[in-house]
């Protein structure tokens, strides 16, 4: 399976939830910072994917799936003995999607492309942030007597999670108000499939070559 991603971006969600599920993706650079967006070969990102955006996950059956919720949950699915997402049709795999949509709509999407993209002004920044804040408080809520987002396990929620709250430094988007986010945020980093998704998942073309 082939993982198309970007050191940056939220490619990073599905990279962790291959590593914590034993799977292992060969990861294709796309620069979704230059226009047009291109492989490190040169040839177009439009024409493997028309969507244009990461992360997309190439099967071997020559399909792919794209939106970073639906490949997190196919990852999942692979191998349920990770217990990376709870079975489908219980009320606990509801609450998954339910968080999962949250992420995906509420968070990621305010972070991206507002606050990564300074040519929109400080008004619409400033606005962005605000709204972060006040997501933040929500999942700080969540984190309350939980290890992890969903409870006791870790899911591909969290994986999820760890995309925007890494963010949070470049983004100005500070954690200084959510004790729970931050504690949960170090148990994340403390990870070893976290960790060797992060580096992996942080080479750049050269890096890779080398
Ligand atoms: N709805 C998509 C959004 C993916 C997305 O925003 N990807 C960003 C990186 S985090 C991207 O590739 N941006 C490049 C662009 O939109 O041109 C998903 O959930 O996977």
């Amino acid at each position: 399976m082939q993982l198309y991603y970007h050191p940056y971006g939220c490619s990073l969600a599905p990279a962790i939830a291959a590593a914590e599920a034993g799977i292992a993706l060969d990861l294709v650079y796309v620069d979704i910072i230059g226009e047009p967006h291109r492989l490190a070969d040169g040839l177009l990102y439009s024409e493997i994917n028309t969507r244009n955006y990461v992360p997309l996950l190439g099967l071997d059956d020559g399909t792919e799936i794209s939106e970073a919720g639906i490949i997190l949950q196919y990852l999942a699915d692979l191998n349920p003995a990770a217990g990376l997402a709870p079975a489908q049709g219980t009320t606990e795999r509801r609450e998954l999607n339910q968080w999962l949509t949250f992420l995906g709509t509420e968070l990621h999407k305010t972070y991206s492309p507002w606050l990564f993209h300074p040519e929109v002004g400080e008004l619409a920044q400033d606005y962005a942030r605000r709204r972060v804040a006040a997501r933040y408080a929500i999942v700080e809520r969540q984190l309350s007597g939980r290890t992890w987002l969903l409870g006791e396990s870790f899911t591909v929620a969290d994986a999820y999670l760890f995309v925007m709250v890494n963010w949070a430094a470049a983004a100005k988007t500070p954690l200084t108000d959510f004790p729970n986010l931050r504690a949960w945020f170090d148990r994340m980093k403390a990870r070893p499939q976290v960790r060797a998704a992060l580096k992996l998942h942080s080479a750049s073309p050269t890096a890779q070559a080398a």
